[in-house]
Order: structure tokens, then C-alpha cells, then sequence
């Protein structure tokens, strides 16, 4: 265990500290005129209001050498909780997408909607205009409880709706109190009444880093619960949600090179009832808010501060705060990942799961997912609901309303799942390049690329409805959860990706790192030998990733 008692705390820290709740120097910011970027300090305090600053990393250095600053923008990330909104939420985001960013809504891998591209003049209307259409950012990023997701659509309709209330509710429970959010984006100035703030749950530093939470309905684990801080796991009896499993200590985040960070599964700690679960996730997260180490930014997170200390002492730290879980109920998953196409819930309604590629909200030759997502939200009776997988569902559609909605969607080709291998739909990559200034190499625009090559390889192995999990990520951060994919591969340098093997098919079980630092034809190579290995060894009906573990070409750890 790291001892960071004698460690200075990271600059961040500091920043947090002499913010006075998350105000910094944004409002001066805003109003300088001379530069298109906010003051440096800005730039980690607008995260907690869901805005990072950015640049267009392909002018980059010809600007440099302009002597003219970067092309600077803002992405501005909305909070969706359990990523339901209203059609009129949806038609306000993509009006504001195009009125002020690039035009394009690009759906999370957290059930979230992000906009690229705001200019600093345009960030306060913009705000404005996401807070009058009821949705806000605050918390959407930063070192806080982030949106909390759950399993957006569920056979028993009942489970659905009061599990996603759940996650509403811890959602609005871990939402900060200090008003500088209301003051420098809608008051546009500091409100009357001067009594001292106070942030009952994190205190004037809040976390020592981000803190992630999602819901999972099974057999369903689309949010992949397993790479949570805070996982919840529905559990039904008789048709009704009688609680939840807890799982704690899940992260993705990893740095290349320094083997102290690490992706890790959530442990699954014990039972508790529905009404219970947002003291416990306040519990959860003070002890992160007490314990987290605030010395190192790389080794803040809550997986760090379990493993160092222990899951016992974690079990027991809830017991003193008053938390007492019951033992855990045994749950199956049976997939990751959506369900397409078109189902029906235990109230008869009716919910259309698009496939959205790359979570982008784009009319272009294929399809007029924009045109025709409007023209769906100006006569839904039901919502919307973002996936943990970039895609949307149209959701509670009533029968009378189903052949026009049906039609729609033919008409403005939004059913690309009709028509994509299954290898293609449940695909996943990052935003990375341009926009992501930590990115190493592409994922988002190189995934169509890449699973091409991967589908040419299934079909030449006979193998093209197999189910294989690709993700891609744009450096070892994790975004798109790159680490619990058959294959995953994590970006290392411009065209380069490490390989990683043999994830669960059920978001259980972390993949392995196979070959480090590959070029496209190394990977495809590698990929050819091994699926020609497994059409030939494999036992009937076994996965691919279940089969490498097997055959001993993996690490064993059989079961997903
Ligand atoms: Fe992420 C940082 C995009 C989900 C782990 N992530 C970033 C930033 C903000 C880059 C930055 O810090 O400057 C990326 C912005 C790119 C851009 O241009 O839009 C970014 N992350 C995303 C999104 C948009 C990926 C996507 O393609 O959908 C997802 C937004 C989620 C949301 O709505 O809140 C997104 N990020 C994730 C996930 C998956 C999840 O939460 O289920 C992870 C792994 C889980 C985890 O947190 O462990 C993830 N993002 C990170 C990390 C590594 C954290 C760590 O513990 O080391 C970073 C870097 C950091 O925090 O320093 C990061
Ligand atoms: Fe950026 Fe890396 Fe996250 Fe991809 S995984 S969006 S490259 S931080």
C-alpha cells in the first residue's frame, strides 16, 4: 500500500480548494475577449460544470507555426440519468447542436449526449438553453458522481421504471449544492444572500477524482456494471424489484508502461433494498471522499483505495457509516451489449432499439438519423432513452402509434441494424482523434475500417454471425471499456493498438494483453491465425474468448 501521508496533494487538489465551490475564475474567463481558451486553472474547475476545453488537434501545429493560438473549442457533456429524456429534451438538444456546435449530438458510452465544438462565446447560451430544456451538465464531469446510467430497457416494465427512478434519485442526491453553477451560466452574476456554502456530501474539495455509478436490470449488463465504482444489480422476485446486489472498486483506467494502474472488476460486497440504495451510494463515496489518495491523480480512484486497504476494511468502513448489507442474491447476465430492433414490455409498449454508429446524430448517405430523429420526437408519445452503447431506443411507443413510427424509420433508413453483421452493431469505439486531447491513435473514425477487415475474417472462417465484442479505444483510459471485449484494442501511437484478448461475454471477465504495439496488418494476422485455431478446436457452441482461455492460449480463467 502507497503511504500518501507524507506526499504533497496534486495540484488539482489546490485548484479544487481555492475554487470557493467550483467558481475559479470562469466568469472573467468567459469575459475575456482577447483569447478563444479559459485561464488555465478554468480549464479543471468548467469540468465539474460538463465543459472541457479542447482543440482541433489536426491544426494544431500548423497554427503553431502561424503563430496564432490553437483553434480552441468547448465539448459541452449533458447529464442524462438512467438516459432517459422527453422527445421535447431531444428536439431542444439537437436544435442547440445546431445552433451552436458542430451540428452533431454524439451519444456516451454513459447514456450521456455531448456537444464538440462550442466557441467560448457561445458557451453561456448554450447553457442556458440546455438548463430551459430541463436537462443540466453539472456533474456531467469532474472529480464527482458522474451521470448515472442503468439498463434502459427491460421486458418487466415495472423493474425498469422504479430501478431507473433509483437512478434518478442518485443522481440528484449527488449533485453538488453550490450555486455557482445557477451564478456564471443563468444568473450570469452572484446570487443575493451571502450565508457560507457548504457540500454536505463532498466537502470544499470534493473528490479525489471522477466516481462512476450504473444500474443493471439482468440478464441484461449493457452498462457493464462490473466496470463501475458503484454498481447496482437488480434483483426480482415474483415480477417486482425487491433490491439490489452492491458491486464496488470497477475502473477501465489504465496508463501504458506503469503496471500500478490497472483496469479491475467490481467485487460484489452484498444486498441491499431499493430504499436503501442512496445511502449507500452516499456512503460509498464519502469513504472515497475520506480515503481516496488526493497525492496521485493515477491512483485516486476507488478501485485503488479497495485493493489498498482491503475489501474487508472497505465492508467494515460501511458498517461504521451505518451501511449493513445483507449477503448477496445470486443473479445471471447473460449478455452485454443491446437488443435491436423492435420489443414489446410487460405493459404492452413498444420500443425501437436503433443503431446509432459511432453514437453520431448524423444525416449522411446512409442514413438520416437527425432528420428523421426529429421528425419521430415531433409526434412520440413516449421517450427517448440513450444506450450504455452509443446507441437509442424509441421508447414506450404505444400500438396506434407503432406503423407510423415504423415508417418513419424506413423512411429516413434508420434501421441499420437490419443490415449490419452483428460483429459491426455491437461494436464500441471512442471519441479519440480529433477532438480527445489525450488520444494516441484513432478508434471512433477507424472502427468501420477495422471491422471490415474483421468481418472479411469472420466470413473467410465461416464465422459471420458469431458474436465477437470489438472495441477500440484511442489510448489505455478505457472510454469506450476496451478491457472487458473479446477483442480490444487500445491505441498506443498513430496506427498502432495494443492487442487485448478473451473478455467475458457477459462484462465479467477482463480481457489479456496478447501483443503490444501492432500495426492493422500485424493485428489482422494474429486474428487470422487464432480464429482458424478456434474453427478448428473449438467445442460445439463455445465462445471465442472462452475457447482461448481453454486452449491455453490465454491466461485460464475459463468462465465470463
Ligand atoms: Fe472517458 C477522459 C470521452 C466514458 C475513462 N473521456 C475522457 C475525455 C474527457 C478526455 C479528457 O480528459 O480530456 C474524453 C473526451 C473526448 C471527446 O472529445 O469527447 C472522454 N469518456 C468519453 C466518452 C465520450 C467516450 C465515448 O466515446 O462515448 C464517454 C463519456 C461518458 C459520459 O457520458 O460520462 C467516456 N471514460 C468513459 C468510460 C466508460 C464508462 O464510464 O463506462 C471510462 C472507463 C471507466 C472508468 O472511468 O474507469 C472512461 N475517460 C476515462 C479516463 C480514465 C480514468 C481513470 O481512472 O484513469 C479519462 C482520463 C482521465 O480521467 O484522466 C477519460
Ligand atoms: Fe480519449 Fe483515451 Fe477516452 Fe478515447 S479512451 S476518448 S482517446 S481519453
Amino acid at each position: 500500500m502507497s503511504d500518501p501521508s507524507n506526499k504533497p496533494v496534486t495540484e488539482v487538489e489546490d485548484i479544487k480548494a481555492r475554487s470557493a465551490h467550483l467558481r475559479g475564475t470562469l466568469a472573467e474567463s468567459l469575459a475575456d475577449p482577447v483569447t478563444g481558451s479559459i485561464a488555465p486553472d478554468d480549464t479543471q474547475i468548467s469540468k465539474f460544470h460538463g465543459i472541457y476545453q479542447q482543440d482541433d488537434r489536426e491544426t494544431r501545429v500548423e497554427r503553431t507555426k502561424q503563430k496564432l493560438e490553437p483553434d480552441y473549442s468547448f465539448m459541452i457533456r449533458a447529464r442524462v440519468p438512467a438516459g432517459i429524456c422527453t422527445p421535447a429534451q431531444w428536439l431542444a438538444l439537437q436544435q442547440i447542436a445546431a445552433d451552436h456546435s458542430n451540428g452533431e449530438l454524439r451519444l456516451t458510452t454513459r447514456q450521456a449526449v455531448q456537444l464538440h465544438g462550442v466557441l467560448k462565446g457561445d458557451l453561456r447560451t448554450t447553457m442556458r438553453r440546455i438548463n430551459d430544456a430541463l436537462l443540466d451538465t453539472f456533474a456531467a464531469c469532474g472529480d464527482v458522481n458522474r451521470n448515472v446510467g442503468c439498463t434502459p430497457l427491460a421486458e418487466n416494465a415495472e423493474v425498469h421504471r422504479r430501478a431507473s427512478r433509483w437512478a434518478a434519485r442518485i443522481s440528484e442526491h449527488l449533485t453538488p449544492r453550490t450555486r455557482a453553477y445557477h451564478e456564471i451560466w443563468l444568473a450570469g452574476s452572484p446570487l443575493p444572500g451571502n450565508e457560507p456554502e457548504h457540500e454536505p456530501i463532498y466537502g470544499a474539495t470534493y473528490l479525489p477524482r471522477k466516481f462512476k455509478i450504473a444500474l443493471a436490470i439482468p440478464p441484461l449488463n449493457d452498462v457493464d456494471v462490473f466496470a463501475q465504482d458503484l454498481g447496482f444489480i437488480a434483483v426480482e422476485r415474483f415480477g417486482k424489484l425487491i433490491g439490489f446486489n452492491v458491486a464496488v472498486g470497477g475502473g477501465m483506467g489504465m496508463s501504458h508502461g506503469e503496471p500500478a494502474t490497472y483496469p479491475r472488476l467490481a467485487d460484489v460486497i452484498g444486498f441491499c433494498s431499493p430504499a436503501a440504495s442512496v445511502a449507500v451510494a452516499e456512503a460509498v463515496v464519502k469513504i472515497q471522499r475520506d480515503f481516496g489518495d488526493r497525492t496521485d491523480r493515477k491512483h485516486a480512484r476507488l478501485k485503488y483505495t479497495i485493493d489498498d486497504r482491503g475489501l474487508d476494511w472497505f465492508v467494515d468502513e460501511l458498517g461504521r457509516r451505518g451501511v449493513h448489507l445483507r449477503a448477496a442474491v445470486p443473479v445471471d447476465f447473460e449478455q452485454t451489449g443491446d437488443r435491436f430492433g423492435w420489443s414489446e414490455d410487460s405493459d404492452g409498449l413498444w420500443h425501437a432499439t436503433l443503431y446509432v454508429p459511432g453514437g453520431r446524430v448524423v444525416d449522411n448517405e446512409k442514413t438520416r438519423l437527425q432528420t428523421g430523429l426529429s421528425a419521430i420526437a415531433r409526434i412520440l408519445k413516449g421517450e427517448f432513452r440513450i444506450t450504455p452503447n452509443q446507441n437509442l431506443i424509441i421508447s414506450r411507443i404505444e400500438d396506434t402509434q407503432k406503423e407510423e413510427i415504423q415508417r418513419l424509420i424506413t423512411e429516413h433508413g434508420l434501421d441499420l441494424w437490419r443490415d449490419a453483421a452483428p460483429v459491426r452493431r455491437n461494436a464500441l469505439a471512442c471519441v479519440a482523434l480529433p477532438t480527445c486531447g489525450l488520444a494516441m491513435a484513432e478508434a471512433e473514425r477507424y472502427l468501420p475500417q477495422f471491422i471490415g477487415k474483421v468481418e472479411e475474417l469472420l466470413a473467410r472462417h465461416g464465422l459471420s454471425e458469431q458474436d465477437l465484442l470489438v472495441r477500440i479505444t484511442g489510448c489505455p483510459n478505457g472510454c469506450a471499456r476496451p478491457y472487458l471485449a473479446d477483442v480490444g484494442l487500445v491505441g498506443k501511437a498513430p496506427g498502432r493498438y495494443n492487442l487485448m484478448l478473451g473478455g467475458g461475454a457477459v462484462g465479467a471477465r477482463l480481457n489479456q494483453g496478447y501483443r503490444e504495439n501492432l500495426s492493422e496488418e500485424r493485428i489482422v494476422d494474429e486474428l487470422d491465425r487464432l480464429l482458424a485455431d478456434f474453427v478448428g478446436n473449438r467445442d460445439s457452441g463455445e465462445p471465442f474468448s472462452d475457447y482461448l482461455h481453454r486452449a491455453g492460449i490465454l491466461e485460464s480463467q475459463p468462465h465470463g
